[in-house]
């Protein structure tokens, strides 16, 4: 299919798929088995000026948007989504500064981002705030020229490795998710450390890390936006960075489908190649089929999310929820086609299927993105039915 894109977005698409095929292939088995994070390919990602495609030029970044960013982060994807997730956290955690930051805090933090020089992280997460995003616990309490955090943020993607991070915090517990705020945290602010390293079922080669603030002060020039806007800034920044999950599932689908496709034309069985049997055709047709619909999908939100458009929340949920479910299924169905060699660590489909698991997990489950679309129907109706 032919999406029509410009020449930038074709070199920005060939780019990424040379690093991924060079760079990333060769090594994903052994990062995922040895759950090590991919510095190497980070640099090689920041050299190749990735890191800021969504970023304005006078941040230095490319001044491109989100489905600049999908593009990337889909070619990475098609060979490993453990590191595409840690490339693409980074732009979760930057966004809040790019959204609702002030210029100081763009000027400071950005060009770094941008460069690919510090990695950001986005903290949200807690123990008992996962889908309940308004139930965070950690606070954070102002004092004279600053702000005092406490509290533990969960499973936080480039936790350890990243350098800024955006963390959400109440300063008004009594209000709820109108007492939340955000803040930037640096790596290195006393008071701020690292716990628990997760071991997961798939994106081995990402790290997911919990984040302590233990009397961490950090001042008052950290709080994005103003106090109170702590719930919107998440809400905007997933508004956001959703359809890259979108980006994710249909890379990842894509390099399943080449394998199976790949697989199918080799293994003989009763005497022909499988990629003869209609049974197997079949399959590999509605693979394809519902991965390019997810593509679709997936560019056509990422120019709506682009284009400014004031509520993008459902339009946004739409892609990733379609995209990972999408996912999942090719992923499942490319170990089938490969029957027992496709369950086995020797070829990687087997990783690719415990790997797209986390899509319909991970900013916000799909039966979150469900409520999100669900809710903005029901309340367009409302909208329509008063006009
Ligand atoms: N943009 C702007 N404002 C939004 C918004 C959005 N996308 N979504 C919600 N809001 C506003 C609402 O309009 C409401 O405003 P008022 O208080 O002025 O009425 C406020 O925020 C609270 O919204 P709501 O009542 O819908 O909040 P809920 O606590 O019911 O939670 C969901 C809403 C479930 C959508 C939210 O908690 C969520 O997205 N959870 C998943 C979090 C997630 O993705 N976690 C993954 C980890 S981050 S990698």
């Amino acid at each position: 299919m032919d999406y029509f894109l410009t020449e930038e977005q074709q070199e920005i698409r060939d780019l990424a798929r040379r690093i991924a095929q060079e760079k990333v292939k060769p090594v994903r088995a052994e990062l995922d088995e040895k759950e090590e994070f991919p510095w190497e390919i980070m640099k090689t990602l920041a050299q190749a000026d990735l890191f800021g495609l969504y970023i304005p030029e006078e941040y230095g970044g490319f001044g491109g948007g989100a489905f600049e960013n999908c593009l990337a982060v889909e070619e990475i994807s098609r060979a490993c989504i453990g590191v595409s997730v840690s490339f693409a956290a980074s732009g979760l955690g930057a966004y809040p500064i790019l959204l609702f930051g002030s210029e100081e805090q763009k000027k400071k933090y950005l060009p770094a981002i941008a460069s690919g020089e510090r990695l950001a992280a986005f903290g949200l997460t807690e123990a008992g705030a996962g889908s309940d995003a308004g139930g965070t616990r950690t606070t954070a309490v102002a004092d004279g020229d600053g702000y005092v955090i406490n509290g533990t943020k969960q499973w936080i993607t480039n936790g350890g490795e990243a350098e800024i991070y955006t963390v959400i915090a109440m300063t008004n517990p009594a209000r709820g998710s109108r007492g939340a705020s955000a803040f930037i945290v640096e790596k290195g602010t006393p008071g701020f450390s690292f716990g628990k390293k997760e071991k997961k079922m798939g994106i081995r080669a990402s790290a997911t890390r919990e984040l302590v603030f233990k009397d961490c002060r950090v001042p008052k020039e950290n709080l994005i936006g103003r106090e109170g806007l702590g719930f919107m800034v998440a809400m905007k920044t997933l508004d956001k960075s959703r359809p890259g999950i979108g980006a994710q599932a249909v890379g990842l689908a894509q390099g399943a489908i080449d394998e199976a496709v790949a697989y199918a034309r080799e293994r003989r069985q009763f005497g022909s190649p499988i990629a003869s049997f209609q049974a197997v055709q079949h399959m590999l047709a509605d693979m394809a089929t519902q991965n390019e619909a997810a593509r679709a999908l997936v560019y056509a939100v990422a120019r709506y999310v682009d284009s400014g458009a004031k509520d993008v929340s459902r339009a946004s949920a739409m892609s990733k929820l379609f995209a990972s479910d999408v996912a999942m299924k090719v992923t499942v169905d490319a170990v089938q086609v490969m029957g027992g060699y496709g369950y086995m660590r020797d070829y990687p489909v087997e990783k690719m299927m415990r790997d797209a698991k986390i899509l319909q997990i991970y900013e916000g489950t799909n039966q979150i993105q469900r409520n999100v679309i669900g809710a903005a129907l029901i309340k367009e109706a409302a909208a329509a039915k008063k006009k």
